[in-house]
């Protein structure tokens, strides 16, 4: 092995070695790393199809949402479980997480006026 070649094998051993930690925080921060278990909820305004009809989730058990929008932006609130995903912004994710204690349907509605129809936007997180 000559120099040079000492050197860029060097170069790619630490670009591997910083590499793979900084891409799972880089995944972290964006909300892309899908960690098992993750439910997906994309937002669409009532006129392009709403909200998921439900959403079937385990008593007792962590619930990761990433919601999305796929055209204009939301919100999402759970309103019996206290839960508010703030402002969802089209190609953005935003992730709750939550344990539902009860079993029942808590309905989810979208708090950001994002259509003449936007009242009509509701679905069912169904706690099995
Ligand atoms: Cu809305």
């Amino acid at each position: 092995m000559n120099k040079r070649t000492e050197i860029i094998a060097g170069l790619l051993v630490v670009l591997i070695i910083v590499g793979v930690p900084l891409g799972s925080v880089l995944a972290k921060w964006s909300g892309v790393g899908t960690e098992p278990g993750t439910i997906d909820v994309v937002l669409k305004q009532f006129e392009r199809g709403g909200f998921p009809r439900e959403i079937r989730v385990k008593q007792g058990q962590k619930v990761r949402l990433r919601l999305t929008s796929d055209d204009v932006t939301h919100g999402f609130i759970i309103g019996d479980l206290g839960i508010d995903a703030g402002v969802i912004h089209p190609g953005k994710y935003t992730i709750v997480e939550f344990v539902p204690e009860e079993k029942g349907e808590f309905s989810y509605v979208c708090s950001i006026r994002c259509s003449p129809l936007h009242s009509k936007i509701r679905g069912y997180l169904v706690v099995e």
